[in-house]
Parts: structure tokens; sequence; C-alpha cells
């Protein structure tokens, strides 16, 4: 398997990857992922991955890569599928592959490249790397952003890997944020209730690959590092921290294992978040750092977390629809036609078209999007349209939501339902539960058959007619100003 650095090179012949020398850590980097993002739309091949060297402050070498996900090719490219492939044709083709995932075991080997350079005791600091500060607000440096939280369940041993923020407090103390019911909070919880530190391994740059199972939503009891292997079709090779014992990607840029200290707290955040505010920031337990490893010149992998319509979440929707639709097909649920997580909103709105086939067909389907493994956290909006619409298009969803449903007869509310610290909508006392609103914005199916027609010229008239007209058209639009 390729390690960053090749899969950086491979970015490169695509024409995907900008390197950028001389910026400051301190905001300049992340406005800088901020703003290449802000200005290609997410679906532009031209929107680059970043590379950072030459940062103020440090030497050549420690560098820092972003936006590593942020286009449907370099997404495709990681997941071993066809780097041209459109949106929709990546969430076809992905749940198909996603089905057929059979978890194939990591291989721990003896020795990695993360092995290097190791750092024990009075020398850590975790500031001799370029840790970007991210967003204005937020209450310090980020070096977990596009990171790999390593813990073992203290039962029954499994081993689970999350991408979960983490701060940096001190030269070698962190603070990492886990929201109730994330796997590894799982885990902590379960060490902290026997009064016991948990252990933790954290890789802080890696192959993209990590990134994207650590960040979606690998099953509980499921190895993401397994279940990466199963997407690449052979086991990742990784090594075990000489401390805790727990597996590292053998070819890790940089690496921490430390303890989560119970009892022991301080104030995390706050940090922007991916829903686009600074909502969540309270109390969290320390881990203490006890060794550092990382490769000669390690590149550490960050993700600026900017709101959802910047598309910078464009890796975890299309993967997320893939999910959503393939868990629709598990529960039995015939004839979905298409599954669009709604970039601007992200987890926030799900929309499904459907071929209505019975009466209930619709709410059943809303019902399980909006509570399936894939789309029960921070969930908010489920939309349920006729098949006609092409819902990858929001200007066609509101069509059919303002002129199919009948809010009275179309709306179903569910409360309290998995929300989380993140949900904006929340006030901070109240943060736990929210409820989800399933909007059926199909043709009511019991006289779906005397709904109006739709009108506008069908596709083979205006065939016709632009063939007939085409020069007037062409014309038009050549002349067109900017
Ligand atoms: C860039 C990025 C940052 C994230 N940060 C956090 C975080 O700080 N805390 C959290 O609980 N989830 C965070 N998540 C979401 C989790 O990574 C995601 O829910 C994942 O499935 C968690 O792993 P788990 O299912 O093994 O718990 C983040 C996701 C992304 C893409
Ligand atoms: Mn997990």
């Amino acid at each position: 398997m390729p390690d960053l650095r090749e899969w950086l090179q491979q970015v490169d012949r695509m024409g995907e990857l900008e390197k950028i020398d001389g910026v400051d850590w301190d905001l300049e980097l992340a406005t800088i992922a901020e703003l290449a993002n802000e200005k290609f739309a997410a679906h532009e091949r031209a929107r680059p991955a970043l590379l950072f060297d030459k940062i103020k402050g440090y030497p050549e070498g420690r560098r820092v890569a972003a936006n590593l996900v942020s286009s449907v090719g370099r997404l495709s490219l990681t997941l071993g599928m066809d780097p041209a492939l459109g949106d929709f044709d990546f969430i076809q083709q992905w749940r198909r592959r996603a089905k057929d995932i059979k978890a194939i075991d990591p291989e721990t080997v003896k020795d990695g490249s993360l092995f290097e350079t190791a750092i024990r005791g009075a020398d850590i600091d975790l500031l001799q790397f370029p840790v970007p500060r991210w967003h204005e607000l937020d209450g310090g440096r980020y070096i977990g952003t596009d990171d790999l939280v390593v813990t073992r369940d203290p039962d029954d041993g499994w081993v689970n890997v999350g991408t979960y923020r983490v701060m940096v407090y001190a030269k070698d103390r962190i603070g990492l944020h886990m929201s109730p019911g994330k796997h590894g909070r799982v885990h902590r919880d379960k060490y902290f209730a026997g009064g016991k530190p948990c252990p933790v391994a954290i890789s802080f740059g890696h192959h993209p690959i990590y990134f994207l199972v650590a960040s979606t939503d690998a099953p509980y009891g499921v190895s993401e590092y397994a279940y990466a292997g199963g997407i690449l079709g052979k086991p990742v090779d990784l090594v075990a921290g000489p401390l805790t014992g727990l597996p590292l990607p053998a070819d890790s840029e940089l690496a921490i294992e430390g303890e989560v200290i119970p009892g022991e707290t301080t104030v995390e955040g706050p940090f922007g978040e991916w829903t686009g505010y600074y909502a969540s920031s309270q109390n969290e337990p320390v881990i203490r750092v006890n060794a550092v490893y990382h490769r000669r010149d390690p590149i550490l992998c960050g993700f600026p977390l900017l709101r959802p319509s910047s598309g910078d979440n464009l890796h975890s929707c299309l993967m997320r629809a893939g999910f959503l639709w393939n868990a629709l097909d598990d529960a039995g649920v015939p004839d979905v036609k298409a599954v669009w997580v709604h970039p601007a909103a992200g987890r926030f709105m799900t929309v499904l078209a459907i071929r209505q086939r019975y009466p209930g067909h619709a709410r059943q389907a809303a019902v399980i999007a909006s509570q399936c493994r894939a789309g029960a956290y921070l969930g908010r909006y489920v939309v349920v349209v006729d098949d006609d619409v092409d819902i990858t298009k929001s200007d066609e969803v509101i069509w059919a939501l303002g002129t199919r449903s009948d809010p009275s007869r179309s709306i179903e509310i569910i409360d309290r339902c998995w929300s989380g610290p993140l949900d904006p909508a929340i006030p901070r006392e109240e943060k736990g539960f929210s409820s989800r609103a399933l909007i059926d914005a199909t043709r009511p199916y019991e006289w779906r058959d005397k709904f109006p027609l739709v009108s506008g010229a069908s596709a083979a008239l205006k065939e016709k007619v632009s063939k007939k007209w085409s020069k007037l058209l062409d014309e038009r639009v050549r002349n067109k100003r900017p």
C-alpha cells in the first residue's frame, strides 16, 4: 500500500496538488485552506490538495497537508476507484463496493518508518511541529483534525480508530473531544468506570484511507483498520506502540502514545466545528503524552473544518449517502432510486428519491434513514420525494417540497433522538437529544394518479426544438456578456 508521500505524488501527477511555502501556522495556513475551497466548488477538479512547507518559525521539512479528500477524484483515488467518476456515479459505485467489504485483519510488522525518531519524557514538545491555529475564536492550537485516535475495549479487546479533535494544552498535555456514543468515548468511559486511565495512541499524519475509515461509520465492534484492509483488498501494515501495545500505521508520519487520566480535566475548545459554529466547549479529561514518534521531515495532516456549504465535507456526504442507501436496502425498503446527503447541511439533511410502491412506503424509508447507523447521529431533516426529481439539485428538491407536501399531512416529528454537544440549535444545558422532522414530499400515494401533471416541455420536445433552433440559441450563449 502506498504511504501518504506516494499518495501526494499521485495527486501531484493528477494536477491536484498545490505546494505552498512560507505561511504562518497561526490562522494564515487555515485561511488559505478555506479560500482554496471557496474559490473552487466542491465538484471542480481544480480544487487542490495543499502541502505547506517552510512554515513560519519551523525548519524546512516539517510540513502540513490539508484538504486531502475534498475532491471526488482524490476521494475515488483513495478508495481504489476511478478518479473520473462524477458525484452521483461515485455514490452508486461506492455503495455497491461497500456492501461487499469483508474486514481483513491488519498485519503487525516489527518496525516502521514511524519509529525513525522516538522521543520520551522531558524532551517531548508537541509544538516542535507546526500545529495550526485553525479558526479565529479557537481556544488553542489543534494538532488533531485529520487524526486517528486508537483505543482498545477493556472488556473484549477490539481496537477502535476514530477521528476526534485534539487540542494542545502544553508540550506534553493534550485534550480530546469525543461526543457521547462515539466508540472511543465508550471505551474511555469503560476504563473510567473501573477507575483506570485509558491508554490511547494517536496518529496525526497518514495515508487518507485511514482518515476515511476513522471519520465515517464502521460498526461498533469492527476495527476501522480491518475495514480499511477490506476496502483495499489487502491487510494494512501496523506497528504496536511500545508503551500501550496499541496499533498505529507503520508508515504514520507522526504519532503519540499516552493515557487519558480520570479526574484530571481542562477546558477544551472552543473550536470552529463542521456545523459552521463554535458550539461545544467544556471540561474534558487531559491526555498525558508519554511518547512521540515521527518520520524524518514529518507531514502533519489537517482538516480545516469549515461550515458544510464550503463543500469541505464532500467525502463524508458522498460516502454517507452510500451507507444510508445500503441501510435502506438491508432494512428491506424497495425502490430507493437515489440518496443524497445535502452538502450545504451535512448530516442535518438527507434527501431520498423513491418510486412509490405501496401506502406507507415513503414514511418507512424516512424513518429508517433517520435512525440507521449512518443517519442517526445529529440528523435533523429527512425529505422523501418521487424519483422524477433530481435530488442532487437543491432547486428541484425545494420545488418538490414546495409543491407536493402539505405540512399538516406531510411532516412527522420524532422527539429525543441522538444529538450531541455540537448541535448549535440546542441550548448548552439541554444538549444530548434533538428531534427529527421526516418530510414526505412525494405525491400522496392514494391520489398520486390524479396529482396535477408536471408542466414544461418534455425532454423529447426540447431536443427537437433545440435542434431546429440551435443556431439561434448557440449564438445567444456565445454573445452572453459575463
Ligand atoms: C474532520 C473531522 C473531525 C471530527 N471531529 C470529531 C470530534 O472532535 N469528536 C467527535 O466525537 N467526532 C468527530 N468527528 C466525527 C467522527 O470522526 C465520526 O463520527 C466517526 O465515525 C467516529 O468514529 P467511531 O464511529 O469509531 O466513534 C469528526 C469527523 C471529521 C470528518
Ligand atoms: Mn468505530
